[in-house]
This record gives C-alpha cells, sequence and structure tokens, in this order.
C-alpha cells in the first residue's frame, strides 16, 4: 500500500461529512485530489447493503446481524475501492470506517469488542487507517443538528444512552492511540471548527509531499 488512508469519525451530527468536503478541498487545492467515500456504502452492491441496515424494519434487527452487514459492505467497499486506490498512491478519505462499528456495534449495542477484533482481523488483515479525525460533539448538539437537517434514520433514533457510549468508545479509543488518531472538538460554530481542522490539513499535506 503506498496511499494514505484518512478516516473521519464522530457520532451522529458532529459534522463530519460538512467537514470532510471542506477538508478534501483544501487539499485539492494544494494539488493532493483524494478520493472520497463513506461507510457504509462506497460501492453500489455496499450502497444497496447501506440501504438495509439504516431502513426501518418491523423485524428487530439482530445486533449480530448488523455487524455482519456492516463487515460485509465493508468487504466489498475495501475489495472494489479503498484497496485499489491505495495501490495507485491515491489518499482516500472515508466518512466512517471500523471505528464506527467499534463505536456503534460494540459501545451503543454492546457487541464484545473482540468478536468484532475478528471481523476486522478478517476482512481487513492488517489494513487500518493511517489517520482518524474524531469529530466529538456533545450528544445533545450531535443529535439536534440531525434532527434539524432531515427525518431522523433506524440509528438516530436510539436513545440518548446509546450515543454517549458511542461517544465514549470514540473517545476512548483515540485516548488509546494519539499517534493515529487526532480529536476535534466540533460543538462550535463551522468557522472554528474548521480553524481546529487547518493543523491536520497541514500534517497530511506533509506526510504526502515526504
Ligand atoms: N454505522 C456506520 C454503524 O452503526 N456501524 C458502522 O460500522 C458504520 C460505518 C450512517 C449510520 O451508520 C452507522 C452510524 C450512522 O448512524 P449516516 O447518515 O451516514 O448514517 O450518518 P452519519 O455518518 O452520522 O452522518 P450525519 O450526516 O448524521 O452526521 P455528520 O456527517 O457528522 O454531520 P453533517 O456534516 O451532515 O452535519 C449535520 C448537520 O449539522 C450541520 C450541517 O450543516 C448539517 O445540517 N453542521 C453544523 N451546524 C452548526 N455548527 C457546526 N459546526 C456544524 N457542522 C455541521
Amino acid at each position: 500500500m503506498t496511499g494514505m488512508f484518512i478516516t473521519f469519525e464522530g457520532p451522529e451530527g458532529a459534522g463530519k461529512s460538512t467537514n470532510l468536503t471542506i477538508f478534501a478541498e483544501a487539499l485539492a487545492r494544494a494539488g493532493c485530489p483524494a478520493l472520497l467515500t463513506r461507510e457504509p456504502g462506497g460501492t453500489p452492491v455496499a450502497e444497496q447493503i447501506r440501504g438495509v441496515l439504516l431502513a426501518d424494519h418491523e423485524e428487530p434487527v439482530n445486533p449480530d446481524a448488523e455487524l455482519l452487514l456492516v463487515f460485509a459492505a465493508r468487504a466489498q467497499h475495501l475489495h472494489a475501492l479503498i484497496r485499489p486506490a491505495l495501490e495507485e498512491g491515491r489518499v482516500v478519505i472515508s466518512d466512517r470506517f471500523t471505528d464506527a462499528t467499534y463505536a456503534y456495534q460494540g459501545g451503543g449495542r454492546g457487541i464484545d469488542p473482540l468478536r468484532i477484533a475478528a471481523l476486522e482481523e478478517w476482512v481487513q488483515g492488517s489494513l487500518r487507517p493511517d489517520l482518524v479525525v474524531v469529530f466529538d460533539v456533545p450528544v445533545e448538539v450531535g443529535l439536534e443538528r440531525a434532527r434539524a437537517r432531515n427525518a431522523l434514520d433506524r440509528f438516530e433514533r436510539e436513545p440518548t444512552a446509546f450515543f454517549e457510549s458511542v461517544r465514549g468508545t470514540y473517545l476512548s479509543r483515540a485516548a488509546a492511540d494519539p499517534t493515529r488518531y487526532r480529536v476535534i472538538d466540533a460543538s462550535g460554530e463551522l468557522p472554528e471548527v474548521l480553524e481546529r481542522m487547518q493543523p491536520i490539513i497541514d500534517e497530511v499535506l506533509e506526510r504526502w509531499r515526504a
């Protein structure tokens, strides 16, 4: 692998998608065009799995089924999009990746992280993001933003305790590996958040040029 793999993470409404676009525009202006993608999804087949994951169903979705669907989508995404792009030396930025599985299926649903780690090893081998940017926001602030934007999906209707656990998992994973994780306080107005993101843009450009 010769490219650079960056993921954007955080609880609902943290502003990942908004900031990802701005981040990528800044890289492109500096001559570093990145491939943008998202999870669940990123390829036609994986997007269909995303549809199943986010939709409402009359039948309750079993947490193990949810976990396996997430990794099925990821296997396809890695095979058809991420690995080929990294092999071409590209910078790939994904709106969510496996940290979201630890946060939502692990922290939120209570699945043993060792089971997630086993699937991570199976589907990804040794591939891990080079950089994980965690947008941190108090749960209520993020949910308020998500509510203001559109109708809530299956995950967004979970209770507050679920999202507290999601947030806590992100923060503890980031604290355990400061070389790969960067946490951004995403609670302020957009210009403030952008200012906090600038050192990370500079860092990525420096690593890319090296
Ligand atoms: N999931 C995903 C799992 O359970 N397991 C997994 O392994 C994976 C990969 C994906 C769902 O799938 C789950 C997690 C998710 O619930 P999604 O629709 O992609 O669903 O959900 P999110 O990734 O959470 O996307 P959101 O769009 O909800 O959140 P974002 O991207 O963090 O927020 P964004 O940028 O869309 O902003 C939300 C709103 O806030 C405004 C924006 O304009 C927008 O309206 N905003 C701000 N407002 C004020 N101040 C700021 N600083 C703002 N920043 C953004």
